[in-house]
């Protein structure tokens, strides 16, 4: 029922919840005006970022998936452990819990997790904001398949990586946490994100981190260029606009707002001081946007929340790019060591392993 009378119209959207409504309104108010990225991704978001992993433009799913792949008989043991060709005709190796943060919809560790359950008793628990993108994961994992010699259980948490992390961290296997697709890119601290995983992990456990690499100086020619990274992000059909804009109509259905997407143009640069490519959306004329307040009566009028001229920017996200160099400190301010690495062909994506 609706929180303080007023008719339900057809269309109408259900009551917006009065604390997420005050933070995204405080980011989009704040000096620097932002979105959180995690309104990329409700379900259209999800299935548009699924779409721009299949862009040509977006090489980084591809070149970690043929890397995980590659790598995937060294991946499967501990560093500790007999390879599993060795183990094979023995007894399995121990059970292992391989706990992804935002996982999606698990397709990057696929061959990872039926390798693993070839050798080993397994468990795959997945973590995700988004309920959809679990859905799916799970849908992989549930049909019948052939060959693995252990069950492979799948445990989903809906929620925050921090709130999956820590129930995770329950479970009595041996972990494998990993942090894959280069979503470390999004964190605005990055060491912060590795310590709060690191926070969860036992002595034994380790994390697999996967990050996108930046583009060479002009005169590297093994390597890919500037122009590779920025065209990642900005795809000939459009689909990273979509999904960037489509934030907006998030936050209009969470925030009570009222952005027109015909104000606004995505924007994707590459930004030298972040190490990272940023992406903005841009008024493309003056805009006034108002918003509902939860905590408001029905019948006020809406409260202005910003102005932005022609030409001005909201913050979404940003996708960091990480050397092995860069790696190795924020792992170290993480309170974690790079124990093995493994680099993509012409060093376009990168691969650490850390305990
Ligand atoms: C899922 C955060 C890794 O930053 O490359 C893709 C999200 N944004 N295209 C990235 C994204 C625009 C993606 N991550």
């Amino acid at each position: 029922a609706p929180a303080f009378g007023g008719e339900a119209r057809p269309g109408a959207q259900p009551p917006v919840d009065a604390g997420e409504q005050a933070a995204i309104l405080r980011a989009l108010s704040a000096e620097t005006p932002s979105i959180s990225c995690v309104y990329l991704y409700d379900a259209l978001g999800s299935e548009l970022f699924e779409q721009i992993c299949e862009t040509p433009e977006y090489y980084l799913t591809r070149v970690e998936g043929s890397l995980l792949r590659d790598i995937t008989a060294q991946l499967v043991p501990f560093a500790d452990e007999p390879p599993p060709e060795r183990a094979a005709g023995g007894a399995a190796l121990p059970p292992v819990a391989w706990v992804e943060c935002s996982a999606g919809n698990g397709e990057k560790v696929a061959p990872l997790m039926l390798a693993s359950a070839a050798v080993r008793p397994t468990t795959y628990v997945p973590l995700d904001v988004s309920a959809s993108a679990l859905a799916a994961n799970l849908a992989r994992f549930g049909g019948a398949r052939g060959g693995e010699a252990h069950e492979l259980r799948v445990r989903p948490i809906v929620g925050t990586n921090a709130h999956g992390l820590a129930e995770a961290a329950r479970l009595s296997e041996r972990k494998s946490f990993m942090l894959l697709g280069s979503s470390l890119g999004n964190a605005l601290e990055p060491h912060a994100e590795l310590g709060m995983i690191a926070r969860h992990m036992a002595p034994r456990d380790r994390l697999l981190v996967g990050v996108d690499t930046p583009p060479a100086s002009a005169d590297a020619s093994n390597a890919k260029s500037r122009a590779d990274v920025v065209a990642a992000y900005n795809d000939a059909r459009g689909v990273t606009a979509a999904f960037t804009l489509n934030a907006l109509t998030h936050i209009n259905r969470v925030g009570g707002t009222n952005f027109a997407l015909a104000d606004f143009a995505h924007r994707s640069e590459w930004c030298d001081e972040r190490c990272a490519i940023v992406a903005h959306v841009e008024a493309v004329r003056d805009v006034v946007v108002s918003a509902r307040l939860a905590i408001a009566p029905a019948d006020a009028p809406p409260a202005r929340v910003l102005e932005l001229r022609k030409g001005e920017r909201i913050f979404i996200e940003q996708s960091g790019k990480f050397s092995l160099r860069r790696m190795e400190a924020i792992a170290q301010r993480a309170g974690l060591r790079v124990t093995r690495h493994w680099l993509a062909p012409r060093d376009f994506y990168l691969v650490v392993e850390c305990e």
